[in-house]
């Protein structure tokens, strides 16, 4: 699966992440995740493969393009035997995410890349539409720190693990009314804070690689995120936990609005997660024998440069990472539309 795929799936995130970048700092998000979704799904469907979208832009009746379900993939058609070779015709599953930081994206700030994550069928938890409770860190603190204990206890196990005095880390969080405790807390411990305004797949893949900066991203994002985040912490090595946020009063949205705790709960129960309170780490959000992660920077951000528009073309940075071939290839590639005039080097 993993050979030509992770070829193809390059230029997916690279398709997307143009698109998106067209729109780059115009003020509409809608419309540049419109067109993410629609660049992504269009050259998805040029790839001899048999997928699935397992986490997408929402369910079949909210969303016209890659909602969950959604078969992708030219291995899909009905005659499909008749031209794909077996291994093309195994069953893949896919997590995407064309525009991740739209507004990031809208308002021209950095850190918005278009995003994907394959593996096998059942390889890749089908996150509810929920909020989730995030910790990453580095590969030498996987399993010692641990999403059930305080900040102030991980933040000690980190500096621990990487040898490192507590004011010497930086700790990522949205900013969001929903943090202002643990802010206060992560500060008051000795750690200095990044507070982001989107963009938490990027803070959480940045923890497994020195030189960016950042050693932890603790808080409350979205689950499908955190999904795609743990399928690239998976492959690295890196250290990723999730735990689903089921009480309304904790985050508060116009949607959540509308459930009370126990209804939440049952919800969970209908998808068949029966223990709402379970902590999944990285192996068990991406399971999968085969995990692949592709993500293409739109705007400038710690892994990626953005896209950058020429004379006649465009230049990406992307990021293919597998666990197969125990790779995180950097990938820097120049589209030619038309003859440019020149190429920078
Ligand atoms: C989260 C985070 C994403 O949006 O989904 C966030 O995981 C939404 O949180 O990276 P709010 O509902 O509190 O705004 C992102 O930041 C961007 O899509």
């Amino acid at each position: 699966m993993e050979s030509t795929l992770g070829l193809e799936i390059i230029e997916v995130v690279e398709q997307a992440a143009i698109a998106s970048a067209r729109l780059m700092g115009k003020g509409d998000k809608n419309e540049a995740d419109r067109v993410a979704v629609e660049a992504m799904r269009e050259r998805m469907n040029k790839i001899y493969m048999r997928g699935r979208i397992v986490i997408g832009e929402g369910e079949r009746d909210e969303a016209p393009m890659l909602y969950i379900g959604e078969e992708v993939g030219i291995c899909t058609r009905e005659d499909a035997k008749s031209f794909c070779n077996p291994d093309e015709l195994i069953e893949i599953d896919i997590a995407v995410d064309p525009c991740e930081g739209t507004n990031l994206c809208a308002y021209g700030q950095p850190g918005a890349m278009a995003v994907l994550a394959i593996s096998e069928k059942g390889g890749l938890f089908n996150a509810p539409d929920f909020y989730m409770r995030k910790l990453a860190a580095p590969a030498v603190a996987k399993g010692k720190v641990d999403i059930r204990k305080s900040a102030t206890e991980n933040l000690k196990i980190l500096a621990e693990c990487l040898d490192r005095s507590i004011d010497e880390l930086v700790v990522v969080v949205m900013k969001r009314d929903r943090h202002n405790e643990l802010i206060q807390e992560i500060r008051k411990a000795g750690a200095r804070v990044r507070l982001i305004s989107d963009g938490d797949v990027s803070a959480a893949i940045s923890c497994a690689f020195a030189g960016t900066n950042t050693h932890a991203l603790m808080g409350i994002g979205a689950a499908p995120e955190g999904v795609i985040s743990a399928a690239a912490m998976r492959c690295l090595g890196g250290h990723f936990q999730g735990q689903l946020v089921y009480d309304p009063d904790v985050v508060r949205t116009p949607e959540s609005e509308k459930w009370t705790r126990e209804g939440n709960v049952a919800r969970l129960k209908e998808m068949g997660i029966t223990d709402p309170d379970r902590v999944y780490d990285a192996e068990e959000l991406a399971s999968g024998q085969t995990v692949l992660f592709a993500a293409c920077g739109i705007t400038p951000g710690t892994l990626m440069e953005g896209v950058r528009f020429f004379h006649g073309g465009a230049r990406t940075q992307s990021l293919v990472i597998s666990n197969q071939s125990n790779t995180a290839r950097f990938v820097d590639t120049i589209h030619m539309s038309e003859s440019p005039k020149y190429l920078q080097l």
